[in-house]
């Protein structure tokens, strides 16, 4: 067992250092290590004081989140026991913090005496995206230390504080100048100088200074929205309110049982998924990590249109270098019209300083001429979703850009590898689709052709970091993964309006699942107009089934476009929409039509039928190698479409509730709906074997 806490002496003062790569996880090893050195420090009578501090790029990632759900997590010492034996040190514990202390990291460093920590520090609490609370005594310690309001914000956001906001608020005794460890050991000697206490938190009380009456329900529905189907918020709550109505020793039982509520369950088990599945989708079968990537010093854009323009901001935002092409003028100045404007919308709501705004403003140069795009590092194609126009600009940029330029495309549906073809240079190209808006949503799936050299795929994954994106490695095919998972999703809905439900009930029973918005008020978002498009291109895969999105065929056809015109699946009255019953009419009339009879139609065969057969495309993209694994489809439809965390993705849901009903519904619909059934409800031979050998889809 290699060592991963370390013990030394400077004079009268013992330097603890937990040394376990790459996080400094407290797993039980470092655990039962730094409970052995605390000890030999304490019995140590030369020792008058103990520094804990750390090894590498940071001092403490939390808890070991890999030991969950095995016994490790409680061997003794688990680390509210750890915790509460810091708290009673009979010398002097200072907490060294350097670079993030997360979790159960910053709990140790709160039952220590006192606390210091570098300028470059960042303490947080982030067990809520995981599906717990601080289980090691932070919402009893934190709100003592500092103050309720700042633990409320940060247990329930999990959003980490800077050095500067710690020192502030009491959390930390002092933010270090220069080396950390001499500013530590200085601070420990003032201290043994001053004849400076140990000090306990079971001595202190929450200052609820003047908190008003209804402070915590305000709270709570201050976070609902954010919040809403995550059952740790409020466990988060429960916890900090006990850490005002008890003494220390209670408020910890009392954590200790919130903590254990949420473990072992769905949602705890979800987000862990994702947690995972984040880091693990940046290994790329085949492509060695270590494979040097290429320098991206400046970008391109090609397209100043509302992706053009967001996917520019991502690059303005992280300090690099962007040029944006457009062949028009006015359509350029547009362009950068709309993005001064989004910055400005966010200087307004406090979120950029106007000096911010200004230097991601100077980092953006407009031009009319491809050839200033010699020079570029990577481009981005964002053109109109056509082949031949994507042609074009394609063998213009082969013929422009410079030796080891990567050339990507920003398609969402197109064939990635027909791209590359219009090239002479197809190793340099690869699909870069972001989502819309493309500088808030945090997916990225990173289309990888036949040719996409190994480097190429290496810089778009350190690309997505920069610009911190999620990013996923997908495949070539139809929409890639999350618009193919997509289709059958949405050809459900469509289908169930003609056969009796109207899209009030569609809309309600998936977002009641959890889902951020109803498939039907999704398209009339995202416009009608776009979906017949994209239908448009493929008539011949889907020609067979006359039903198929035919409803919004005929609304396409009668200019109801969604929300951009003011009709579509509903009627939008400014921000408000209601039932259109021209629509449910429609669809009376072409069920009619096509021979349909309509029923009612239950709340639980509208999520069966949407959500099962998006479960069913997974299986199916991960059966032919259009992902790598699982959880990249649970990242892609988390992090792209509004799918809940807190059910961790489709696939990971599917995981949770058992493969054989999710077949054994899809057999059903499959007997049940006559042809139509025939035709779509085909199960995933995956979803099958997995079945037939009791497995799961994440192994
Ligand atoms: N446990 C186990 N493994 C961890 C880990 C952790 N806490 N944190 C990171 N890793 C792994 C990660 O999977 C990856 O592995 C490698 O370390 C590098 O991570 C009782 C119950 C610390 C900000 O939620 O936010 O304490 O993919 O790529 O970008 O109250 O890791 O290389 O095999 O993310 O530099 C609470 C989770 C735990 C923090 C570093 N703590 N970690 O980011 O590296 S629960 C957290 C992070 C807890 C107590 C409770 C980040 C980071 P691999 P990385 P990074």
């Amino acid at each position: 067992m290699t060592n991963t806490v370390r013990y030394r002496t400077r004079g009268r003062i013992a330097i603890i250092s937990l040394d376990n790569p790459p996080v400094n996880a407290l797993g039980f090893q470092t655990r039962a290590g730094l409970r052995n050195c605390y000890r030999q420090a304490l019995a140590d009578e030369t020792v008058d004081a103990i520094l804990l501090t750390s090894e590498g790029r940071l001092f403490c990632g939390g808890a070991d989140i890999a030991e969950f759900g095995t016994d490790l997590t409680w061997r003794d010492p688990a680390l509210p026991q750890l915790c509460d034996e810091l708290e009673d040190s009979g010398k002097p514990l200072i907490a060294a913090i350097g670079g993030m202390a997360l979790g159960g990291g910053l709990e140790l460093a709160l039952a220590c005496d006192y606390r210091i920590c570098d300028a470059s520090a960042r303490l947080g609490l982030p067990e809520v995206h995981l599906g717990l609370l601080p289980g090691a005594g932070g919402t009893q310690r934190l709100p003592r230390l500092a103050n309720v309001g700042l633990a409320l914000d940060m247990i329930t956001s999990g959003q980490p504080i800077g050095a500067t906001e710690a020192a502030s608020s009491g959390l930390v005794d002092r933010v270090a100048e220069g080396d950390l460890l001499a500013a530590a050991l200085a601070f420990a000697q003032e201290l043994l100088d001053s004849d400076a206490p140990v000090r306990s938190c079971a001595d202190l009380t929450v200052d609820m200074g003047q908190l008003p009456e209804r402070y915590f329900n305000d709270f709570r529905a201050g976070i609902a929205r954010k919040t809403r189907g995550y059952f740790a918020p409020e466990c988060c709550i429960q916890a900090i309110e006990a850490a005002c109505e008890l003494p220390l020793a209670q408020g910890l039982e009392k954590e200790r049982e919130l903590f254990n509520a949420c473990l072992d369950t769905p949602q705890a088990r979800a987000q862990q998924h994702l947690f995972f599945a984040e880091r693990a989708a940046n290994r790329v079968p085949g492509v060695d990590p270590k494979t040097p990537a290429r320098s991206i010093r400046q970008v391109a854009i090609v397209g100043a249109g509302t992706m053009g323009g967001g996917i520019a901001m991502n690059f303005a935002n992280a300090g690099i270098p962007v040029k944006l092409l457009e062949l028009k003028e006015d359509a350029l100045a547009r362009g950068l019209a709309q993005i001064r404007g989004n910055y400005e919308i966010s200087a307004a709501r406090g979120r950029l300083t106007e000096r911010q705004v200004q230097e991601r403003m100077t980092l953006l140069q407009g031009t009319l001429d491809y050839d200033d795009l010699a020079d570029a590092d990577l481009v981005i194609e964002a053109v109109f979703e056509s082949l031949e126009v994507k042609r074009a600009v394609f063998e213009k940029l082969d013929q422009v850009c410079k030796p080891g330029a990567i050339l990507a495309s920003n398609t969402s549906t197109l064939d990635l590898d027909r791209i590359a073809s219009f090239t002479r240079r197809p190793g340099d190209v690869i699909g870069l689709h972001f989502f819309s808006p493309a500088n808030v949503m945090r997916l990225l799936e990173i289309v990888r052709g036949r040719q996409t050299a190994d480097d190429v795929i290496v810089t778009a994954l350190n690309v997505a970091r920069t610009i911190r994106k999620v990013p996923v490695v997908v495949g070539v095919c139809f929409g890639f993964v999350g618009n193919r998972m997509l289709e059958p999703y949405a050809r459900e809905a469509h289908r169930l309006l003609l056969e009796g439900a109207t899209p009030a009930q569609i809309d309600r029973v998936l977002t009641d699942f959890g889902l951020a918005m109803g498939p039907l008020s999704m398209y009339d978002l995202a416009g009608i107009d776009v979906g017949f498009m994209v239908r448009e291109s493929r008539r011949d895969a889907i020609g067979h089934d006359p039903s198929y999105n035919l409803i919004a065929d005929r609304l396409y056809a009668l200019g109801r476009y969604g929300q951009k015109t003011g009709r579509g699946f509903y009627i939008y009255e400014g921000r408000d929409k209601r039932e259109d019953p021209e629509l449910l009419a429609l669809a009376q009339t072409i069920a009619g039509e096509l021979g349909i009879e309509r029923r009612e139609i239950s709340d639980r065969e509208v999520l069966e039928r949407c959500i099962y057969m998006l479960i069913n495309e997974g299986a199916q993209i991960l059966d032919e190698g259009i992902a790598c694994r699982s959880g990249d489809c649970d990242l892609v439809w988390v992090n792209g479409y509004g799918f809940p965390a807190w059910r961790g993705g489709p696939l990971q849901y599917a995981d949770e509730i058992g493969l054989e009903p999710v077949l054994e519904a899809i057999r059903h619909y499959r007997e049940s709906l006559g042809s139509y059934g025939e035709m779509w409800f085909r199960p995933s031979p995956l979803l099958e074997r997995l079945v037939a050998e009791g497995k799961r889809f994440s192994c």
